[in-house]
């Protein structure tokens, strides 16, 4: 059997139960059956003069390999590009990337570096699964070094139509990178599709079957693999009496009839200002829920280092301070926000104790979060899914209320409904969700992702 090489940015700790989600654990899971190996930043920064060296070590039985940053890569290849070029872009927000020659340097620079540490471990038959935009170029840097090995990539975050798409900064460039991949994976068949069109509308491409795209003198297998989690593990965390303790004295204590529970990472594409003037405008036009209703919004801080991150956090502080200042009392705070990153079965508890999840991004890949939400509840008294279509996740949870997440009107209304739902609709809509949900779960996205790789490339031997 061949071993399996996981490549992402980061790799995870896993030895901190706050960080590492369902997605680590599942990769940590292959690993550890392919005896395989994950290579990444280790999260440290260095000085620039500093050597760099791999460090070679053991988590939980999965081999990790890591390497550092130096403050040049850290600044160019992971805040310069990645995160202020990449990130908003690909998120349909060209309004927030600052283009800066330098910073794409760096990010070749940092892949070519990734590209000659990682080809010093691999052996002939191993298997390279490469994951997100910080690494787009890296398998283009292992053909260059003669590495032959099946290499596959996958987008978790969205890939945008091609106007977008030709706004970054050598587009060309980076398309002509993908295509030394063997696999090359999106969250959704709308991301599958922009690709797609790029390349056939400005790169000559043609099709070749359903999953096949030639280019560049490749033929590359291109299609969507839609990301899921562990359905019975999260339904557990939910469950357990610690957790069903944590919902007890979380309702003894809140005294309100029902709460609404978001939770995202502090990023502008998760479209929490809006989703705040949405819950204000609830109880405006619904005065029934003032005292009767509370959003607890929890956003641990990420990125700190780039320049939107501020400003939106700035944003949310302003308006969940207005909306308690205005329509609080002594008895009831509307909304509770909290910064900072909370255990993941307190997460679990929460989303089972809330009778609405508001999951309303700008724009997002896929939103495990809706996922979570919906595995967490109990079939006979579920809560309800309110979700933005503009999340990977609405191309298939269909029977959650979808909602435009710019329009607070639809927002609170939906709001509205999600709140006096009755409980057979409820449990309707559930059923079909944790369908759903089992299907696309990350087991399936796992093996299918890796099958594809597996079989993948042998039409490529010759023009590699
Ligand atoms: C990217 C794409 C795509 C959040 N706060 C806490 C916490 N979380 C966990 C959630 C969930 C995960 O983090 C977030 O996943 P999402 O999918 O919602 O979003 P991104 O972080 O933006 O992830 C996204 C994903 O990659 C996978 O491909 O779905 O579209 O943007 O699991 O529960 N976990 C803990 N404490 C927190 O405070 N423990």
């Amino acid at each position: 059997m061949s071993r399996l090489i996981v490549v992402s940015n980061r790799v995870a700790d896993l030895t901190k139960s706050v960080q590492s989600g369902g997605l680590a654990v599942a990769l940590a899971d292959a690993l550890r059956e392919h005896r395989g190996i994950w290579f990444g930043w280790d999260g440290t920064v260095v000085s620039d003069a500093a050597p760099i060296g791999i460090n070679l070590t053991q988590q939980h039985h999965v081999r990790t390999a890591t390497v550092p940053l130096t403050q040049r890569d850290y600044d160019e290849y992971y805040v310069g590009f990645s995160n202020n070029v990449l990130w908003p872009s690909f998120h349909y927000r060209l309004d927030l990337g600052i283009i800066d020659a330098k910073s794409i340097d760096g990010y070749r620079r940092v892949n070519q570096r990734f590209a000659k540490a990682l080809s010093a471990l691999l052996e002939p038959d191993d298997v390279i699964w490469v994951h997100d935009y910080h690494l787009i170029p890296l398998a283009a840097e292992l053909r260059a070094l003669g590495m032959r090995q099946n290499i596959g990539f996958f987008l978790h975050i969205p890939f945008p139509p091609p106007d977008i798409f030709l706004a970054v900064p050598e587009p060309e460039w980076l398309a002509r990178a993908m295509f030394s991949y063997d696999v090359i994976g999106f969250q959704t068949r709308t991301d599958t599709a922009n690709f797609r069109r790029y390349m056939i509308e400005h790169n000559g491409a043609t099709e070749i079957g359903a999953h096949q795209i030639a280019a560049f003198g490749r033929t590359t297998t291109v299609r969507d693999f839609p990301i899921g989690i562990d359905v019975d593990a999260f339904h557990e965390m939910a469950h357990t009496p610690k957790a069903v303790e944590q919902i007890e004295r979380l309702n003894r204590r809140s005294m309100v009839s029902s709460q609404i529970v978001g939770v995202d990472r502090l990023d502008y594409s998760k479209g929490l200002p809006d989703r705040l003037r949405a819950f204000r405008l609830l109880l405006e036009l619904y005065p029934e829920n003032r005292k009767a209703v509370t959003l607890m919004q929890i956003s641990p801080p990420t990125r700190e280092d780039v320049a939107a991150y501020s400003e939106i956090r700035k944003e949310l502080e302003g308006l969940s301070g207005a909306i308690n200042g205005e329509f609080g009392d002594f008895d009831w705070t509307p909304v509770r926000y909290i910064h900072r990153a909370v255990p993941r079965d307190t997460l679990a508890a929460l989303f089972r104790g809330s009778q609405v999840g508001l999951v309303t991004p700008l724009r997002d890949g896929m939103n495990l979060v809706a996922k979570e939400y919906v595995a967490a509840q109990d079939a006979d008294d579920p809560g309800v899914l309110v979700l933005s279509r503009f999340a990977g996740a609405a191309e298939d949870l269909e029977e959650a209320i979808l909602v435009n997440p710019y329009d607070n009107q639809e927002v609170a209304q939906s709001l509205q409904r999600a709140l006096t739902m009755r409980q057979g609709e409820r449990r309707e809509r559930h059923k079909a969700l944790i369908a759903r949900v089992r299907q696309h779960d990350v087991r399936n996205w796992r093996e299918t992702f890796l099958e594809a790789l597996r079989t993948a490339g042998r039409e490529n031997e010759s023009a590699v």
